[in-house]
C-alpha cells in the first residue's frame, strides 16, 4: 500500500505532500509492528526453552516418546531411560486362576504391609498392600457353597479392614477396622457365584483403594461353567502419583484421585506387564478371563483385539445364560465380569480397556496364541 502511494506522489503537489506524510506514518507503523513481532518471537522461544526439560524427561524410552506432562502435573508415561530393560526383567504377576481347595472351609490369612512396589518400569509407589506382592492382593478362589474364613492381620501403621463383595454379611461386624498389630477373623458363605472385588473399606476408602488395597475373589458356580483351556484373573486399577516415582517412591496425590486423573492404569498392578510378558494360549483354545475393575474410580471396558467375547457373563452373573459374541463389556468400578475367548489362529491378541486413555496409561496386555514369528518365547 505504501509503495502504491509513493508511485502516485509525483502527479499533483498537494497530494504528493499528503502521500509523503502518509508514507512516513505507514513506515513508522511497519517499524513498530516489526518490533512487536520480534518481541513475540523472542517470548515464544523463551517459553519453549523453559518447557523443554520436563518434556525431555517424559520422552525417555521409545514406547513412551509421545507422552508429555499434562497440565495437572501428570507423570503419565514418565519412566527412566532403561525402562525397556527394567520391563523385561520385571517378574509379571501370575494371572493364572489358583485351583480350588477341597472341603467346606476355605481359610485365607492376609497380613497387611506398608510396602514399596513397582507399578511401571522403574516407577516405585508406597502402597498399603494386602499381602505378598503388593497390589492387587492374592486371588481367593472358592466353590459356591464353601465357607470362607478370613483372617486379617494388620501389619501396617494405621487401621485397615477388608470388605468382600461376595459376602452377605453385616459390614459393621465383619468389615470393621482392625488396629495395627491386631488380627481379626470372620466367616462368610460364598453363596453367589461370580468374580468379585475385595478391598479395604476404611475411610477415606478412596485413599485406601488407591494405595493398592484391593483384590479379586472368584466363586465358581456349584454347577461348573463349560470347561476351558486357560483361566486368567485380571484386576484393573489406576494410580495417582505425587511424583514420578523414579528417584524416590511416589505416594498418593489425593487431588488427582478426586479429579480422576490417573498417572498409570494397570492390569494386576504393573503397567504393560503382559505386553512384555504375554499370557499364553494355543490355537483353537478357549481362554477365560475373570476381570475385576478395582478402580478406585474408573471402569474398564474389556475388549480383545482380533477376537470376540464368545461367552460373556456380564457383571459376573452366572445364574443367567451368558451373552454370546459381544465386542466390549463394561466392567464397572467395584464390579467384575467373566469372558470366554476362543481364538483359532496363531498371533498376538491385545486385551485392553477400550476406553483408550487406559491403554495409553498402561492397561493393556497381550494374549500370545501359539508362537508367532518375531516374539520371545516364555
Ligand atoms: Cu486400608
Amino acid at each position: 500500500m505504501a509503495s502504491h502511494l509513493h508511485h502516485s506522489a509525483p502527479v499533483e503537489t498537494e497530494s504528493a505532500v499528503f502521500a509523503k506524510v502518509a508514507a512516513l506514518l505507514l513506515g513508522i507503523l511497519v517499524a513498530v509492528l516489526g518490533f512487536l513481532a520480534l518481541l513475540m518471537w523472542a517470548d515464544a522461544r523463551q517459553s519453549r526453552d523453559t518447557t523443554t526439560p520436563a518434556n525431555s524427561t517424559a520422552a525417555h524410552g521409545d514406547a513412551t516418546a509421545h507422552n508429555v506432562a499434562l497440565p495437572l502435573n501428570s507423570f503419565a508415561g514418565v519412566v527412566p531411560e532403561n525402562a525397556t530393560e527394567l520391563a523385561a526383567a520385571h517378574k509379571p504377576v501370575d494371572a493364572t486362576l489358583p485351583s480350588l481347595t477341597s472341603g467346606d472351609l476355605v481359610k485365607v490369612h492376609m497380613t497387611l504391609k506398608d510396602m514399596t512396589v513397582e507399578i511401571a518400569p522403574g516407577v516405585k509407589y508406597n502402597t498399603w498392600a494386602f499381602d505378598g506382592h503388593g497390589a492387587p492382593g492374592p486371588v481367593v478362589h472358592a466353590r459356591q457353597g464353601q465357607t470362607v474364613e478370613m483372617t486379617l492381620t494388620n501389619g501396617g501403621a494405621i487401621p485397615h479392614s477388608i470388605d468382600f463383595h461376595a459376602a452377605r454379611i453385616a459390614p459393621n461386624q465383619a468389615f470393621k477396622d482392625v488396629a495395627p498389630g491386631e488380627s481379626f477373623t470372620f466367616r462368610f458363605k460364598a453363596g453367589d457365584p461370580g468374580v468379585f472385588m475385595y478391598h479395604c473399606g476404611t475411610k477415606p476408602v478412596l485413599a485406601h483403594i488407591a494405595n493398592g488395597m484391593y483384590g479379586a475373589i472368584v466363586v465358581s458356580p456349584a454347577k461348573p461353567l463349560p470347561p476351558v483351556d486357560n483361566e486368567y484373573v485380571l484386576v484393573a486399577s489406576e494410580w495417582y502419583l505425587n511424583g514420578d516415582g523414579i528417584a524416590e517412591p511416589a505416594s498418593l496425590d489425593m487431588a488427582k484421585a478426586r479429579s480422576m486423573s490417573p498417572d498409570w492404569t494397570t492390569f494386576n498392578g504393573y503397567a504393560n506387564q503382559y505386553v512384555t510378558h504375554p499370557l499364553t494360549a494355543n490355537p483353537g483354545e478357549t481362554t477365560r478371563f475373570y476381570v475385576v475393575a478395582a478402580g478406585p474410580t474408573l471402569d474398564t471396558n474389556f475388549h480383545v483385539v482380533g477376537g470376540l467375547l464368545d461367552r460373556a457373563w456380564v457383571n459376573g452373573d452366572m445364574t443367567n445364560p451368558p451373552q454370546l459374541g459381544v465386542q466390549t463389556v463394561v466392567v464397572p468400578a467395584g464390579g467384575g465380569g467373566v469372558f470366554d475367548v476362543k481364538i483359532a489362529d496363531e498371533g498376538l491378541y491385545p486385551f485392553v480397556s477400550h476406553a483408550f486413555a487406559h491403554v495409553d496409561l498402561g492397561q493393556v496386555g497381550l494374549l500370545k496364541v501359539g508362537n508367532p514369528k518375531g516374539t520371545m518365547s516364555h
